[in-house]
């Protein structure tokens, strides 16, 4: 399905006053390579995709925000002014962005608001970041005359993930979604927040996701504990070696120094982020050389990594990954929080049609059910479409 302006703007013609609004896009995102590496102030190496979210929106003369989400059939009205906000989660998005552009001192006044989505739920794929984006970058361009600047709006997609979902993400998500570029990937430096464009045309390779899914929801899952993991043993390499301010700054030997110190999961999710350092580095130098076998790899690498270090895994992903090897497809793993949703997969364009139809059997005999088949399209950041 593609969705268009007009699924969502029939719907705010039909729900609201008859009269319309202006209309917003912002895409989800995939990730090459870089997992659970943006809280520990690594790189990542994104892009954004074709799907996303539309929100058609109008001022309302009101300080009451009126939010029709189409594909929930749910609508809720909260005040501006009030601090507790709306029960409904989808609902707390919004309300988290308006408090959060608030705080920046833009002007949100009370709107009336229909958006949709075609980003795949739970497949990994952040639906949510696309949410936070396509308001984020709304208000800016209707309230705030757009002065705020790009990475401070996925800081305020960020902010109400943490603050009004409870889910402690990092940056990447909300990063990808608002700068993305048509036919690039993006390699952010989490740290310094420098970032730069990285076309992408894998001459006979495909990028394909494989659904498998098992709903992944970020919010009351071990996500957070993972966090935690990785700072505790961050903050324990700091009493030996004090420039070490995060994960990033550690290598293996230092993390071998405090074994004895941190618990033996701790210290297993902490090996998982150093190396994924280097993985990310490592795809990098390979993509600038069109070394497809070593991105491909190291793919695999991370795999393992997510699944047997991090154990962000489900049964489904390792076989989805098992089949990839199996069927001699380039590189593969689970892509973004983990706990269930997509595998990401470089696949020669021979082997493509085989790998599709393979993986589908197979993971249907299995579990019962087919994947869903997503072929990537690198597509633009957020928007203003009308
Ligand atoms: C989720 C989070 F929202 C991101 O910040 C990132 O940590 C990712 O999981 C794992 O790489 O998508």
């Amino acid at each position: 399905m593609k969705l268009t302006i007009d699924d969502v703007r029939s719907r705010f013609i039909e729900h609201f006053d008859g009269t319309t609004g202006s209309v917003y896009a912002s895409p989800g995102r995939i990730n090459l390579i870089g997992e659970h590496t943006d809280y520990n102030d690594e790189f990542v190496f994104p892009g954004a995709v074709q799907q996303g979210m539309i929100a058609e929106i109008k001022v309302n003369g009101t300080r009451n925000v009126r939010a029709y989400s189409i594909d929930l059939k749910d609508y809720v009205e909260f005040s501006l002014d009030d601090e507790k906000g709306p029960k409904a989660s989808w609902a707390r998005y919004i309300f988290g962005v308006c408090r959060e552009m608030m705080a920046l001192g833009v002007p949100v006044e009370g709107f009336n608001t229909a958006f949709a989505g075609d980003v795949p739920l739970g497949a990994g794929m952040s639906s949510s970041a696309a949410l936070e984006s396509v308001y984020a970058f709304a208000l800016n361009d209707m309230f705030g005359e757009n002065k705020i600047d790009k990475m401070t709006l996925a800081k305020v997609g960020q902010a109400t993930e943490h603050k009004y979902l409870g889910c402690n993400c990092g940056i990447m998500d909300q990063f990808a979604s608002v700068h993305g570029k048509a036919g690039s990937l993006m390699r952010l430096d989490c740290r310094s927040g420098e970032f730069e464009y990285f076309p992408f045309d894998p001459k006979g390779y495909k990028l394909v996701l494989v659904n498998s899914c098992v709903k992944h929801e970020l919010v009351g899952s071990p996500y957070n504990d993972r966090r935690r993991s990785c700072e505790n043993v961050a903050a324990t390499i700091n009493k030996h070696h004090p420039e070490v301010k995060s994960l990033r700054d550690a290598d293996y030997a230092m993390l071998d120094e405090v074994k004895n110190e941190v618990s033996a999961e701790d210290f297993m999710r902490a090996k998982y982020v150093i190396g994924e350092k280097e993985r990310v580095l490592a795809v990098c130098d390979a993509l600038e050389k069109g070394d497809y076998e070593t991105v491909g790899q190291k793919m695999y690498e991370t795999h393992y990594g997510l699944s047997k270090e991090y154990e962000v895994s489900c049964p489904e992903l390792d076989f989805l990954n098992d089949i990839a090897k199996e069927e001699g497809v380039t590189g593969s793993r689970i892509m973004g929080g983990g706990f269930g949703g997509c595998t990401i997969n470089l696949v020669s364009d021979e082997l493509y049609d085989n790998f599709v139809k393979v993986a589908k059997s197979k993971f249907k005999e299995k579990f019962g059910k087919e994947p869903v088949i997503i072929d990537v399209v690198i597509g633009d950041g957020s928007r203003k479409l009308c």
